[in-house]
């Protein structure tokens, strides 16, 4: 399996262009990798969030592919379900069988807290769909509030900077690894300036017998305050500094599939970000450095976990 370049430009879009994300936004950018990636007819379900609400709007669609809108929280259940329906119908030949793929959008406020149990519980029924967490740390649709996806020491609307408090006060979840947790056949962590990357991850995603989950940085120009032509540098920052590390875990092998040369320090990361600048301030001196030691306590566990 391999991501040709050349064949990519020739495929038709999934997702059209006029949609109404903010200009320098990363989720359209992943959206299309996916879908350019499977190549292929896809059912999508949308969870609530910036990507559903700025593609979805009555009269009109930027989807060339068959989607559905549920709750904020049950987009598993919902392309679990499709999915099934199509597995009976074929399976008492009331529809021909036809290659398509099931795909879940969702972001990280719809995946690491309010629709935690309804993915985890479509997991472990074994449902044949990917998961596609577009994750901004935060819940971005509704006015930038922390969620469990939020690392330490950000600001946003409901984790503000003062003189009670220098942001959200606890680390982010370690959402891939209790997906990972849950032995299904593909789990993989990306982001999208790494495109060759992804889009491989993408197509093992769509070949494995059984549900997938992809963890994919989507930087935020709007909530994470850079400028909207620095989305692909901030996602590269974050690997580089391994705050965001690339790596899957396919049938069981955790895998390391991206070792920056030069490991970067988290500083350079923060320094690229409005959400960040009071850490930057000589007070904030101790959060940066226990920001710090969390990244490379993450880092040393993955590369044993990866047997590097
Ligand atoms: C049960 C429920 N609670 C809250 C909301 C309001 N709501 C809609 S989208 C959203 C934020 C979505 O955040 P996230 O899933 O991270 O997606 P993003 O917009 O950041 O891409 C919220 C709180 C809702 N629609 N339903
Ligand atoms: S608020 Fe952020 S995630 Fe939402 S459309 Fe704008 S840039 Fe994208
Ligand atoms: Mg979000």
């Amino acid at each position: 399996m391999a991501v040709i370049l050349r064949e990519l430009t020739t495929q038709p879009e999934g997702l059209a262009p006029g949609h109404g994300l903010c200009p320098g936004c990363s989720e359209s950018v992943v959206v299309r990798q996916v879908l350019h990636a499977l190549g292929k007819p896809a059912v999508v379900a949308l969870a609530t969030g910036c990507l559903e609400v700025s593609t979805t709007r009555f009269p009109y669609t930027s989807w060339q592919t068959s989607v559905v809108h549920n709750a904020f929280e049950n987009a598993a259940t919902t392309i679990g379900g499709a999915e099934a329906a199509y597995t009976a119908m074929v399976r008492r030949g009331a529809i021909q069988p036809r290659d398509v793929v099931f795909v879940v959008f969702a972001g990280d406020g719809a995946t690491y807290d309010i629709g935690l149990q309804w993915l985890s519980g479509a997991l472990e029924r074994g449902h044949r769909f990917i998961y596609v967490c577009l994750n901004n740390e935060g819940y971005m649709n509704t006015g930038i509030q922390r969620s469990g996806a939020t690392m330490l020491g950000t600001w946003t609307t409901t984790t503000p900077v003062g003189k009670l408090a220098p942001g959200k006060l606890t680390w982010r979840k370690d959402m891939t690894g209790i997906i990972a947790s849950h032995h299904i056949p593909y789990v993989a962590q990306a982001a999208p300036h790494a495109w060759k990357d992804f889009m491989t991850k993408v197509q093992r995603a769509g070949s494995a017998e059984g549900p997938s989950f992809l963890n994919v940085l989507a930087p935020c120009n709007r909530g994470w305050r850079y400028e909207a032509r620095n989305t692909m540098r901030v996602s590269q920052l974050a690997v580089e500094t391994c705050l965001w590390p690339l790596y899957e875990v396919d049938h069981g092998t955790w895998k390391l599939d991206y070792r920056p040369r030069n490991k970067r320090p988290v500083t350079e990361w923060l320094q690229s970000q409005g959400r960040f600048a009071h850490l930057l301030r000589p007070e904030n001196h101790a959060i940066v450095e226990e920001i710090q030691q969390r990244v490379d306590g993450e880092w040393e566990h993955l590369q044993q976990r990866c047997q590097e």
